[in-house]
């Protein structure tokens, strides 16, 4: 058995850390180093730059609650525009929404999206061969504010603020999204594990309260995002599509069909409870 082992650098003084049972795809260059490898706890995972980005085992909590949480409140959406997301993952969960008649993704490094293909096959189980989705390779922030599309739900599946990633957290680049979102439309973005970086999650906050009418938080627990629950943030114009009843959800999932892992109604509806220690780290 191998006594190899591969430990996270996201922060400096405490990081989780994985038996590396078989490398299957390394590459180091000077600016990047992704690394994929086998670990019997949570199945293939990948990595970039020392930060776990997904894993076989735990990807469906992040995808689905990324996924289903903005496409069941918003109820009829037709167009959606996936930021990043080169595994696949949430391309997959969107297109079991039957009525999404659209999917743009604009994912930077086409890399990505083959080698996740070729050794992380389930992240996309297909999707990538769905007649409705439409693959762009380049930069989400220049996307955004330039095309003449628009969308129903726009779906930021980044990096952390970290390099390249960085783009994605500004003002600028979530005014974009504003902009070719149709009316009722939402925005939801991952925004860091809200207790190791809490200020990400204030940081959106201030920024998202001076673009959009309605914001707010939800959250799920994703194992290898060490650190307790991920934040996950919400913007839209509509006041509304936030505070859709349980009711409602349900009904909108049933009729959707779709056999989830995650999500549920109840789940939906409880996740934007904030801990007392996130509402005060928003707080405006
Ligand atoms: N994107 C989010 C990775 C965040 C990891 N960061 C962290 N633990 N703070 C993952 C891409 C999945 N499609």
């Amino acid at each position: 058995m191998s006594d190899q082992r591969w430990t996270e650098t996201l922060y400096a003084s405490y990081g989780q850390s994985f038996r590396v049972d078989e490398i299957l795809f390394e590459h180091k260059t000077e600016h990047q180093h992704l690394v994929i490898f086998d670990n019997a706890q949570f199945g293939r995972v990948m990595a970039l730059d020392g930060v776990v980005q997904t894993t076989e085992r735990d990807e469906f909590i992040y995808h689905e609650m990324l996924t289903h949480v903005p496409l069941v409140a918003h109820g009829s959406a037709k167009r959606v525009l996936i930021i990043g997301g080169g595994d696949g993952g949430i391309l997959r969960e969107v297109c079991r929404h039957k009525d999404v008649e659209h999917i743009t993704q604009v994912e930077i490094d086409q890399a990505v999206i083959d080698m996740a293909r070729q050794y992380l096959p389930s992240h996309s189980d297909g999707a990538y061969d769905d007649p409705r989705a439409n693959i762009v390779i380049g930069d989400g922030f220049d996307f955004v504010q330039t095309t003449d599309q628009s969308f129903d739900v726009i779906i930021s599946d980044s990096t952390d603020p970290l390099g390249p990633g960085e783009v994605l957290f500004t003002k600028d680049f979530y005014a974009g999204c504003q902009r070719c979102l149709n009316p009722g439309g939402i925005l939801v973005t991952q925004n860091g594990v809200a207790f190791m970086q809490t200020d990400e999650v204030a940081n959106t906050a201030v920024r998202f309260s001076k673009l959009f009418q309605d914001w707010h938080f939800y959250s799920a627990a994703v194992p290898t995002y060490v650190g307790g629950i991920m934040a996950f943030a919400w913007a839209s114009d509509s006041p509304t599509a936030r505070q859709t009843s349980l009711t409602e959800l349900r009904e909108r999932w049933q009729a959707t069909g779709i056999q989830s892992r995650y999500y549920t109604p109840e789940v939906h509806a409880a996740a934007f409870a904030l801990p007392a220690y996130l509402q005060q780290a928003i707080k405006q």
